[in-house]
């Protein structure tokens, strides 16, 4: 049972593998999991998490890494606009993706074929990624000095939120199918992330999505929120993204 999110698993399952390499199975923790969760045991978790996160952050900073850490609902676009930006950097810039899901390795599969590479973490019955996943990843996957790093979280949009991975900054995604209200009922990913990414705007001519209502929702969780409207699969908004990405790396 994870003590800081109260969802049940167990990072014994854990497994980190690349595509077309045997998996390495997961480390056991020496946090306590079990019954009798408290208030305290919840504390001690986030704590170990945040000095985990504090170590991976300093190590990409010193390699002047950009990390991004990718957090959405199953479903909203993410590999999708993974594949799609690696596509249209086309090597401009060094690009590594660390995958998160609870099995498969099949978004990994779907990067790898961009190219780029990729390690794939799988959570078993986890619903986040954390620190210490994170750091054993970076050591599989190795990615290059002044590099950009894209974590794909596990499709959730409440546990991520609480957990610092080391990241440069965490952008959500929400795409039009999921309804303008998600960020009036799950604040804290909107209030964690700095970027916000609204997905899949080819579809809102067949939707009663309202970008401007979803965007005013956003702002009440976190106004400073930057917000770009795009679809991944038609390309239409995706300059812009681009852009803020290249001037994120080149100020980072
Ligand atoms: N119409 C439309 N479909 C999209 C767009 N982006 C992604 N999709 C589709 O949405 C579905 C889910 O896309 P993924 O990229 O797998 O989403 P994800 O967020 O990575 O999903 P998980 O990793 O399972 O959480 C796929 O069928 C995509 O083709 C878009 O901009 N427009
Ligand atoms: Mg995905």
């Amino acid at each position: 049972m994870c003590d800081s999110c109260g969802c049940d698993h167990d990072h014994e399952d854990v497994t980190i593998a690349v595509p077309g390499r045997p998996a390495v199975a997961g480390e056991s923790h020496d946090h306590h999991h079990g019954p009798g969760r408290t208030l305290r045991v919840e504390q001690d978790v986030l704590a170990k998490n945040n000095h985990l996160a504090a170590h991976n952050r300093e190590w990409l900073e010193g390699h002047k890494i950009f990390a991004l850490n990718l957090v959405s609902s199953p479903g909203s676009g993410k590999t999708t606009l993974l594949e799609q930006t690696i596509r249209r950097l086309n090597g401009t810039l060094p690009v590594a993706v660390i995958e998160g899901d609870q099995q498969t390795l099949l978004d990994a599969e779907r990067i790898d074929a961009t190219g780029a590479p990729v390690v794939q973490v799988n959570t078993g019955a986890g619903c986040h990624l954390d620190a210490d996943m994170v750091h054993r990843a970076l050591h599989t996957l190795a990615p290059p000095d002044r590099s950009l790093l894209f974590i794909e979280n596990v499709g959730n949009l409440v546990c991520p939120a609480m957990f610092d991975l080391g990241e440069a900054a965490k952008v959500v995604i929400i795409s039009v199918t999921e309804g303008e209200d998600k960020p009036l009922k799950y604040p804290a990913m909107f209030a964690a992330a700095r970027l916000c990414l609204i997905n899949k705007t080819d579809l809102l001519p067949h939707l009663d999505f309202s970008v401007a209502r979803c965007m005013e929702y956003a702002r009440r969780a976190n106004p400073d929120l930057t917000f770009f409207t795009l679809s991944a699969r038609t390309g239409d908004g995706m300059d812009e993204w681009l852009t803020w990405l290249n001037d994120a790396v080149r100020s980072a």
